[in-house]
């Protein structure tokens, strides 16, 4: 099949999962196109059948804002003729379902759209009056719709109220990269006194709740020998900076910015801490479980259908500051309750989000949409 893929390649899950997609689908001798405004980051060496095609905005003075949205249409439209396009797989509601459905007008029928749904296209985006019409009818005219997880189904149906069924496709791991490595060496650096590692990777947005991840972690310090290490960087860097020196903990913590190997990071930590407000799935908590790290989490979206509650890591309820410290430090005291958390994490990484199963899904939703016609 001929595949073209449109992401926003930034950091961010999404452009993660649509990336690693694309390549496992080139792997398996699908053509796949991918169309973004950059190339996204998580591209890596080259792959005969993967292709990059870059959405140049121009600036003219005659426009106040650069119309992303049309040239991207426009390109896509250019690359689905060029390149005899089979489908479009768009990752995020807006723009990006719109316009392949504008592409698709310019091109003809024949060029199918899949959207998948990623979270805040619903959860945020989703509430917006000034949205929700345009977002509805990207779903509705979308040849097939998929969602990360239940939870974000539920929501898009009871936000968006949309008459069009939506497919579960779970994120995944591919478990030959991501899998606990031996960098004892490395983690004396920020652990040299043999300390446990706290880990929390995001893009420091606020529904990503940093003050609880550093209220935990002042509590957890309490307790027992820890450190913190916090990866990624967004506009809540700054208050977590602040919260570490008015704790006087600033030491006691590292910021490593963005990453491009998290699975080497990863491996470094002891427990991980995603206290988020909203996380339609959580694809960092599935990274850490492959990784054999433990997740103590907050019990809100599709978190629940990541980590197992008392088998692969703890959910508590939002902003339960307490009880998440609590968790943590349970699980760094409990040498065999750990191993247990870890080798179950591992596990159910490998079974229910196996980079192979869910690709096979996606081939399958693609082989059956352009058999249907
Ligand atoms: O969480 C973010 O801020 C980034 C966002 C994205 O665009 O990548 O993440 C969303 O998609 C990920 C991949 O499906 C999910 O793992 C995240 O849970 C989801 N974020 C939210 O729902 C807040």
């Amino acid at each position: 099949m001929k595949i073209g893929i449109t992401c926003y390649p930034s950091l961010g899950g999404s452009g993660v999962v649509a990336t690693e997609l694309g390549k496992l689908l080139a792997e398996r001798g699908h053509q796949v196109h991918f169309i973004s405004s950059s190339m996204p980051f998580r591209m890596g060496k080259f792959h005969p059948n993967v292709f990059y095609h870059e959405v140049e905005v121009n600036q003219y003075d005659v426009f106040k804002y650069p119309p992303y949205d049309l040239t991207l249409a426009n390109r896509m439209a250019q690359v689905a003729k060029t390149e005899k396009l089979d489908i479009l797989h768009v990752h995020y509601a807006v723009p990006h379902a719109l316009c392949a459905f504008l592409a698709k007008q310019m091109v003809g029928d024949q060029l199918k759209i899949v959207t998948t749904l990623h979270g805040t296209d619903i959860t945020v985006l989703g509430y917006d009056p000034t949205l929700s019409d345009l977002i509805r009818f990207g779903i509705e005219k979308s040849d097939v719709v998929t969602a990360v997880s239940q939870d974000l189904i539920n929501e898009t149906y009871q936000s968006l109220q949309v008459d069009k069924p939506i497919e579960r496709i779970y994120n995944f791991v591919d478990k030959r990269r991501y899998v606990r490595k031996d960098v004892a060496e490395v983690k004396k650096m920020f652990a040299p006194n043999g300390e446990k590692l706290l880990m929390h990777i995001s893009n420091f947005r606020p529904v990503k709740r940093i003050r609880d991840v550093i209220d935990v972690f002042r509590l957890v310090q309490r307790e027992h020998p820890t450190r913190l290490l916090l990866i990624g960087e967004g506009p809540d860097t700054a208050i977590a900076r602040q919260m570490l020196k008015e704790y006087g903990l600033e030491n006691e913590a590292c910021f490593l910015g963005k990453q491009e190997d998290v699975a080497e990071v990863l491996s470094m930590a002891d427990v991980m801490l995603l206290p988020s407000e909203k996380e339609s799935f959580g694809l960092v908590a599935l990274e850490a479980m492959a990784c054999g790290v433990p997740v103590v989490a907050t019990n809100v979206g599709g978190l629940p259908e990541v980590i197992v509650d008392g088998e692969t890591g703890f959910l508590c309820e939002l902003g339960d500051v307490e009880g998440l410290a609590e968790k943590t430090v349970k699980l760094l005291k409990d040498e065999a309750l750990y191993e247990r958390f870890a080798r179950t994490g591992v596990e159910r990484s490998c079974k229910t989000f196996c980079h192979e199963t869910i690709t096979t899904q996606y081939e399958e939703l693609y082989e059956k949409l352009l058999g249907e016609h």
